[in-house]
């Protein structure tokens, strides 16, 4: 909790104090911390801070030691308790919990289809008004029935077979966002039903603990949140990180004011202080149906858990009652799915691909598989350490995971079904298969102390990174060469007609035309493409040079900062450190890769072949900054100038004005009766202009 969160000020001060009654004290620590709680789980707006909360549990914990008999199952200091468990007992569910019919057609039609079957089950016709639904997410957990007696927490139960399921009380009072008790005026019977799933953040969290301690990874939230509720010790399942919704009701008894809709009821519920997902809607007929599936679907990824659809439901209760049931499945309930993100298949080969910058990634070629709505047949196995922590191995079944427009990754193993001769291999090596050599160009890999990847030493020897350098190069955002893609540059790498970038403009028609399945045409496209990318700005040609760690923004941030392509060119680490954005790691890789005289060699050629930008400017719009990235110092008196009209007419233009003379100071401005700032600029050698001097400098970027 952090303090200035805070929604509300704590109400109730110190309630009963020290000389009240211990059951009257323990009575009012226990609604509070209850109250902290529902604040704390449910709504995410802590009421107090954690040491406030701590002391009241700390106060509480010693009352019920002193007092054994004060304590009550819903007290909070009550979450982990029981001991270890032989098995989980089974328990009859009063009212069945049923599964829900499935939509598998992902695509809108699953949810007019659903709709015209209410519509004809309810003998409604064409000119009838659209029928009312509930809309809500489909959470990817698992189902748990909740008994609340005179609002207490009584009994926690999974779905099971659905007429009888496993008793898991004990481990679901430990889920802090399940309260022991209800709020407000409850029936005294309420069976709660909804799913207890792992947030997507609490997942990772959990997972990167395991790995620093040297414990296996789970595979996903679903899995892992099932296995820690069907745990047969409490506190295993306390230190998994685990969430729940409401979404329905199992046995109710002596409900006054029942709800007459889906919608009312689960207000109703979140009003007892369950939490209940805002990601909900009351729509109307199949299209209101098919918005809210489109809706959620572009959102799926953003969501902070896994759903696997969503379930749309009929509003009203007396019609759910009127529509019934049908193979123990509600007629007036449907899941409409989404494509599912992860599937089995199975691992053929595993190859290594080479990068723009030498990082050397082995690719998964796989089965061909649906998956995230395509058919996938490579997938990333990111790097060694990664292969190595899953034990992947060819031959195996994996898991692959395609979510929203990521690269498709295999997440992980089906050991069950690793072939005895795969287990008799030994574990994939990336060194080992490649034999310490490049798979392009031969060269030797390198793996960087403290680096995950392995590396080709080729540089732009090798034929990959030069394809992906031309790539890089030729993209939109960079020189933006249209008609410059995979399939040409491949052509133009293999057949030796390009080598560096330089040569990209030493291609004509005639010599293009040569290429196959190449038509003149296609041919006169791409150098006059080629001819239209000349005219750029400096950040997009910066971009394209393709230095390691600077990306869009920080080529910009450097064009807007120096200028000039010379100036950042030449820039110390320590200068290119003054860029906002630019830490030591970026620093020193445009250092190092400036000062190779190769990559200085191809800058020349580019500017050579004519490629053009406004000096001075950042990106587009900057003509009026000529001296950006300049820092000027001012001595002695000016002609007619004052040194404030100085300093004011540089910083107009861009240029920074400093008060003393070092080896950054790119011009000191001397007038008459300069004194040691001169002499230190000659000293270190720093250009030193007059006011005319000046005054050209400014003139150059009009
Ligand atoms: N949101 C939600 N999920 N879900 C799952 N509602 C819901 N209802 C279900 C299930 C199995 O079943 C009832 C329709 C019985």
């Amino acid at each position: 909790m952090t303090p200035d969160l805070f929604a509300h000020e704590p109400q109730g001060g110190e309630g009963p104090g020290a000389a009240a009654p211990p059951a009257e004290r323990a009575a009012w620590l226990r609604e509070q911390l209850q109250r902290y709680d529902y604040h704390y789980y449910v709504l995410d707006a802590p009421l107090v801070p954690d040491a406030e909360y701590d002391r009241l549990f700390r106060e509480l914990q010693a009352l019920e030691h002193a007092h054994p008999e004060l304590q009550t199952p819903d007290s909070p200091t009550q979450r982990v308790g029981g001991g270890l468990l032989d098995e989980l007992p089974k328990v009859r569910h009063r009212v069945p919990m049923l599964s829900i019919q499935t939509e598998t057609d992902t695509t809108p039609a699953g949810a007019f289809a659903f709709d015209a079957r209410i519509r004809k089950r309810l003998g409604l016709g064409p000119d009838d008004p659209p029928v009312e639904y509930a809309a809500e997410l489909k959470f990817d957990g698992l189902a748990i029935s909740l008994r609340y007696e005179e609002g207490v927490l009584v009994r926690a139960v999974t779905r099971g077979n659905g007429e009888e399921g496993e008793d898991v009380t004990a481990n679901v009072r430990t889920i802090r966002q399940i309260p022991l008790r209800l709020q407000g005026v409850v029936p005294p019977v309420l069976e709660a039903r909804g799913e207890i799933y792992m947030r997507r953040d609490d997942f990772e969290r959990l997972n990167q603990r395991r790995r620093e301690a040297g414990e296996p990874t789970f595979i996903n939230p679903r899995n892992t949140a099932a296995g820690a509720v069907r745990q047969l010790d409490p506190k295993v399942t306390a230190a998994r990180p685990l969430s729940f919704f409401a979404y329905g009701i199992g046995e109710v008894q002596g409900w006054r004011g029942e709800p007459s809709t889906h919608s009312a009821l689960l207000d109703a519920l979140a009003h007892f202080g369950l939490p209940v997902s805002h990601e909900r809607a009351v729509v109307r007929g199949g299209d209101g149906l098919a918005e809210f599936h489109a809706r959620i679907a572009a959102k799926r990824d953003q969501l902070p858990f896994d759903i696997d659809g969503v379930v749309y439901k009929v509003n009203s209760l007396a019609l759910q009652r009127q529509l019934g049931f049908r193979n123990r499945e509600p007629v007036w309930a449907v899941a409409h799915k989404y494509p599912a993100q992860e599937q089995m298949t199975l691992l053929r080969d595993i190859e290594v691909q080479v990068g723009r910058t030498g990082k050397l990634t082995p690719v998964a070629k796989l089965a061909p598989v649906f998956v995230g709505g395509v058919t996938v047949t490579n997938a990333t196995l990111h790097n060694q350490d990664e292969i190595r922590r899953k034990d992947v191995r060819i031959g195996d079944t994996v898991i692959v995971r395609r979510a929203g427009d990521v690269i498709p990754e295999v997440v992980s193993v089906v050991l069950e079904r690793r072939p005895p001769e795969v287990a008799a291999s030994e574990p994939w090596d990336l060194y080992a298969r490649l034999q310490g050599r490049c798979p392009v160009c031969g060269s030797d890999i390198v793996r960087e102390e403290g680096e995950v990847d392995w590396r080709c030493t080729g540089g732009l020897f090798c034929a990959a990174q030069r394809k992906q350098a031309l790539l890089h190069f030729a993209q939109r955002r960079a020189m933006d060469i249209e008609g410059l893609g995979e399939k040409l540059v491949d052509q133009l790498v293999d057949g030796g007609l390009v080598r560096t970038l330089p040569d990209l403009y030493k291609l004509g028609v005639a010599k293009l035309a040569q290429l196959e399945r190449m038509a003149d045409k296609s041919a006169q496209n791409l150098v006059q493409a080629l001819e239209k990318s000349k005219r750029t700005t400096l950040s997009r040609f910066l971009f394209g040079l393709g230095i390691r760690h600077v990306g869009e923004a920080t080529a910009k941030d450097l064009a807007r900062h120096f200028g000039r392509l010379d100036r950042i060119m030449d820039a110390s680490v320590e200068e290119l450190l003054e860029v906002p954005e630019v830490g030591p790691v970026v620093a020193q890789s445009i250092r190092t890769f400036f000062d190779q005289p190769h990559n200085r060699e191809v800058v020349e050629q580019l500017r050579a072949a004519g490629i053009t930008w406004e000096e001075g400017e950042a990106g587009r719009g900057h003509e009026a900054q000529p001296l950006a990235g300049l820092t000027f110092v001012l001595t002695g008196t000016l002609p007619a100038l004052t040194r404030e009209e100085a300093k004011a007419m540089i910083e107009a233009a861009g240029g920074k004005v400093a008060g003393s003379v070092s080896k950054k100071t790119s011009y000191v401005v001397a007038g008459e009766e300069a004194g040691s700032k001169l002499t230190k600029a000659q000293e270190l050698g720093v250009p030193v202009l007059d006011e005319a001097g000046l005054r050209a400098l400014l003139n150059q970027g009009a």
